[in-house]
């Protein structure tokens, strides 16, 4: 029988800070800021503080679909936190976010400012802020059931299968298995869903598409944990077309390299506070000018 098969836990759990993975140094089991940190905040009312993981890509798609709407008090600086530096630590980004995690907003148009964390806060307070990317009253629980399915179930997707799969120190088969199950099984029911719905929720793009795009979408357009043979996304059809249909839309591509630190470095913007900054503040051009 090996370690990993004939471990016990023990009475007390304590903490054991070489486990090992790839997020070993930031993750803790405790709250609150370890360090004195300012955030800066730029001359938009709208104030992120983020990182263009699905979770931080949820708003910034939504940020900037808003903008590509017209509607023009959904301008916004979005500044940079480096999770694997420990930025999510730091005091005023705590403030904003007791729970450590990005996405995070500050809206200054409010007295006083309105602190938003948690992306589905995000994403809903933005769309009512706005009255946009929304359902009429008569598919608003469907959109929310949706939209809440998404918070729940990608912890699944990401702190399950993804951890597992790419970012645990070694291979297990057990959690691998069970998670790989769990994701497949999520992605059916998205699957099921799509093959008679255009949209998510309503007959209409949403805050819920924005949503279950970030995660479900980007996964089967093969861009999460190098995965995609592996749970084999391209047998989920109408999941791959929606996915495909909202991935080509302009709002989507500028909000997905938004607070971007890697791939390729005209996909990088690192923080956004203009809407020429697409043009002029990618990493190839800045890198260009130096
Ligand atoms: N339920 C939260 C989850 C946010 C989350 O897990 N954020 C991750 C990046 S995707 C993070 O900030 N991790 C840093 C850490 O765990 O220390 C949300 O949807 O906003």
């Amino acid at each position: 029988m090996s370690d990993i098969e004939s471990y016990q836990p023990p009475k007390v759990w304590t903490w054991d800070t070489e486990s090992g993975g790839t997020f070993a140094s930031t993750n803790r089991p405790i709250a609150g800021a370890t360090h004195d940190e300012e955030l800066q905040v730029g001359r938009h009312p709208l104030q992120l503080y983020s990182l263009a993981t699905p979770n931080g890509v949820k708003v910034t798609v939504l940020l900037e679909e808003l903008l590509e709407a017209g509607i023009e008090g959904a301008e916004y600086d979005a500044w940079l936190i480096r999770i694997g530096e420990g930025d999510q630590f730091g005091s005023d980004f705590v403030a904003i976010n007791p729970n450590s995690k990005i996405p995070a907003m500050m809206d200054h148009s409010t007295t006083p400012p309105t602190r938003i964390f948690e992306s589905g806060a995000i994403l809903l307070y933005l769309a009512e802020k706005f009255g946009a990317f929304l359902t009429d009253a008569d598919h608003r629980a469907e959109m929310l059931s949706w939209l809440m399915w998404q918070m729940g179930s990608a912890p699944y997707l990401g702190g399950g299968f993804g951890h597992f799969y790419a970012y645990a120190p070694y291979k297990m088969e057990y959690p691998i298995n069970r998670f790989a199950m769990e994701t497949k099984r999520q992605l059916d029911v998205l699957n099921r869903h799509l093959a008679d719905h255009e949209w998510m929720a309503g007959g209409q793009y949403t805050i819920a598409d924005i949503a279950i795009w970030a995660w479900y979408g980007q996964l089967v357009l093969g861009r999460q944990y190098d995965a995609a043979e592996f749970l084999d996304v391209e047998s989920y059809t109408h999941v791959l077309a929606w996915a495909k249909k909202i991935d080509a839309r302009p709002a989507v591509q500028r909000g997905q390299i938004v607070n971007k630190t890697s791939g390729p470095l005209e996909r990088q913007l690192h923080e956004r506070h203009d809407a020429t900054d697409f043009d002029t503040e990618t990493q190839d051009k800045i890198a260009g000018s130096e």
